[in-house]
């Protein structure tokens, strides 16, 4: 059984948002009718609180977009993003939702970053989608979303690691490309057994 994993489709990375994606609204039109073609459909969601860790407003001095090593590894330090409850964190207006068999929320660690729909970015900690896709007997995911090099890697290079089978469609994510983060991505997923369609 397939399911279609629509990662972040979110104001706050659609033009207009607080760590707005290039082209992020464009893509979903096309999710939207590819919905129609899988038996589940799964959106995640970023989830921040307002103190989260990721936000470069928390470090003195920090800019947003500078690097900052973390317990668990590098951080990139973004601009405050997807405030749990405000209008950037809802879903693009457009992103058919109706057709969701689960929203999934991630992010909500304010020490821990959580770029992948199914670990934090302490790879140990997980948010349930493997037993919930598992569980229902779920073995090919197609992903789509924001952003391509940093929530769509994540989770999809989980994923092919968790054993399924996993498909990115470029077409219909669309990257931050920060220093180099979208053929780093790229390399990265194709390494992992990600198809890249
Ligand atoms: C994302 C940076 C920070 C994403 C989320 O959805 O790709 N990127 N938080
Ligand atoms: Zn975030």
């Amino acid at each position: 059984m397939k399911a279609l994993i629509v990662i972040d489709v979110q104001n706050d990375f659609c033009p207009g948002g607080a760590l707005a994606v290039p082209g992020g609204d464009d893509i979903v039109p096309g999710i939207n009718a590819l919905m129609a073609e899988f038996p589940a459909v799964i959106l995640t969601q970023d989830w921040h609180p307002a103190d989260h860790a990721s936000f470069a407003s928390q470090h003195d001095g920090a800019a947003p977009m500078s690097v900052m090593q973390f317990p668990y590894g590098l951080q990139v330090l973004w601009p405050d993003h997807c405030i749990q409850g405000t209008t950037g964190a809802r879903f693009h207006p457009d992103l058919i939702t109706d057709r969701a068999d689960l929203i999934i929320r991630k992010g909500m660690n304010p020490a821990i970053d959580s770029y992948s729909a199914f670990f934090e970015n302490d790879h140990t900690t997980p948010t349930g989608l493997e037993g919930y896709l598992k569980t229902r007997g779920i073995t090919d995911l197609t992903m789509v979303g924001l952003a391509t090099d940093f929530c769509v890697n994540y989770s999809a290079v989980d994923a092919a690691k968790l054993g399924f089978a996993v498909t990115v469609r470029a077409d219909l994510c669309r990257a931050i490309d920060f220093d180099g983060s979208l053929a780093a991505a790229t390399g990265g997923m194709q390494a992992a057994g990600v198809r890249i369609a």
